[in-house]
């Protein structure tokens, strides 16, 4: 039995759409077949297994490289309109760099793909990049180094070229806050960095103006031809203030800025929020630099970067409360520390099997209102949104209850609010390598048995529930 929040008789506007999301190195594995090189991930993992809490990588994973033709049928079976997937830069690419050869065996794996998602009219939705930079890259700094952006431009390049005519939406980037700052800041992801309040400012740099040279690239040269669009994903933990008093109000907003607004703000607006540009420059001076530890754009990169956006991609998953503390309860320097917010979740909330991750379903609507009056009303595709749960666990009556309340929030944001919400995307289709967590925590609507060597996939019930809301377009009260 599960319930909603409240009654809620709404159904899903006529266009609004349904789809579920994966990413390449969470379920491909064939890591080092068909031409493919090493990305950072599989360096850093081969290198140290104890990075990840179960010691497993993404070497086999789902063995979606080889299991692609019965993911597409579960697709099919689900009955959603599109396939969010990410494809593998160093299977395309092998050498990663600008102008390198393109590795033919690769090119068709996602040929095949694409083709059977087209033939069974489910649309493939493709994100370019989803963190498993070549390693050839990485080893020469990764996003650091802003030669990055020539050789990301070149590969986004290759795939309009390649996969454009059947491919008509793309996403530049998944989450360049947790590519920087758990990447390059805080050393919880690849390449496990951690040069917080500098090198994570750098990476946001390099990657903003990589998306804005891929989305003009795409505009100009083959929009007019091929017709489709390209949007940007950037995950949002809403930060909610943690009582009614202003100072709380402020930090609340303090910190959408310094993790929202340190991206969306450039890409809708031109440039970095302005409270970000000041608190980091006088920081900086504080501490004694000589220039603003946040990298700084050029007037022409402002504007090939305002409006660099079809749509915006929102990854959600969960809100957290914010209070004001001083500055020096945090390392010296730090991204933290320009923000000076301390985050919390309330007691009350429940807990998923992610550290993370608390269940907050009107969060949802609020980060949707919160977008909507700051960035003037974009169109937005919830590109991500899930819960995690621990075991095999088919009847998992949780998740469902998430996506049935979560979704609720999303219908009052789109009827009483007006915000401009175009679609909806379950994370993830099926359970897979869950980055650090490895295969501890799952998000799947189906189960993956990762100690099967042929990885057999079980539908969960939220897998039939979720089928049952694509089918009647509205929410059902069971
Ligand atoms: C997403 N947060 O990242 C990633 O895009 C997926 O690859 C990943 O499997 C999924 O979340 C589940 O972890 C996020 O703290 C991780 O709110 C954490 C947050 C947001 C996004």
């Amino acid at each position: 039995q599960i319930a909603l929040s409240e009654p809620n008789n709404y159904s899903f506007p006529e266009n609004f759409i349904f789809g579920v999301a994966t990413a390449s190195y969470q379920i491909e594995g064939g890591w080092n077949e068909g031409g493919r090189t090493e990305s950072t991930w599989d360096y850093q993992l081969h290198k140290n297994p104890d990075l990840i809490v179960d010691k497993s990588n993404g070497d086999v994973a789902c063995d979606s490289y080889h299991k692609w033709k019965e993911d597409v049928q579960l697709i099919k079976n689900l009955g959603v309109n599109f396939y969010r997937f990410s494809i593998s830069w160093s299977r395309i690419l092998p050498q990663g760099f600008k102008g390198s050869e393109i590795n033919q065996e690769g090119v068709t794996y996602y040929n095949d793909l694409i083709d059977e998602l087209v033939s069974k009219g489910i649309e493939p939705y493709v994100t370019i990049f989803h963190w498993d930079t070549p390693q050839a890259l990485e080893s020469q700094g990764g996003w650091l180094n802003e030669s990055i952006i020539d050789d990301y431009t070149y590969y986004a390049r290759v795939l309009f070229t390649l996969y454009g005519d059947r491919v008509k939406t793309w996403i530049t980037f998944n989450e360049f806050h947790q590519i920087c700052e758990e990447g390059y800041g805080l050393a919880k992801k690849a390449p496990f960095e951690n040069l917080t309040g500098v090198a994570d400012y750098q990476c946001g740099h390099q990657a903003l103006l990589a998306h804005s040279r891929a989305y003009r690239i795409y505009e100009q040269e083959f929009k007019p031809i091929q017709g489709g669009n390209v949007g940007v994903v950037i995950d949002s933990v809403y930060g909610a203030p943690k009582t009614d008093s202003e100072l709380d109000k402020n930090a609340a907003e303090l910190q959408m800025q310094f993790d929202f607004g340190w991206f969306f703000n450039p890409i809708v607006y031109g440039n970095y929020p302005q409270v970000m540009i000041d608190r980091i420059d006088e920081l900086s001076k504080r501490e004694g630099y000589n220039t603003s530890r946040l990298p700084k754009f050029s007037d022409n990169e402002i504007e090939t970067m305002k409006g660099s956006f079809d749509f915006l991609g929102l990854n959600h998953y969960t809100t957290n409360l914010c209070t004001l503390i001083g500055s020096n309860n945090f390392p010296n320097p730090s991204h933290a520390r320009d923000c000076s917010v301390e985050t919390s979740a309330d007691p009350s909330w429940k807990p998923s099997a992610a550290s993370w991750l608390w269940y907050v379903p009107w969060g949802m609507r609020d980060v949707l209102v919160w977008i909507k009056e700051h960035y003037n009303n974009p169109p937005v595709l919830i590109t991500e949104n899930g819960w995690a749960t621990r075991g095999k666990r088919l009847n998992d009556t949780d998740r469902i209850e998430y996506i049935q309340n979560y979704l609720s929030e999303v219908l009052k944001a789109i009827y009483e609010d007006n915000c401009n919400v175009l679609g909806y995307t379950a994370w993830s289709l099926m359970d897979n390598f869950e980055w650090t967590r490895g295969y501890t925590e799952k998000f799947g609507l189906v189960h993956v048995d990762f100690n099967d060597p042929n990885r057999t996939r079980t539908p969960r019930q939220s897998y039939s529930f979720y089928q049952e809301i694509v089918r009647t377009r509205r929410l059902v009260n069971k």
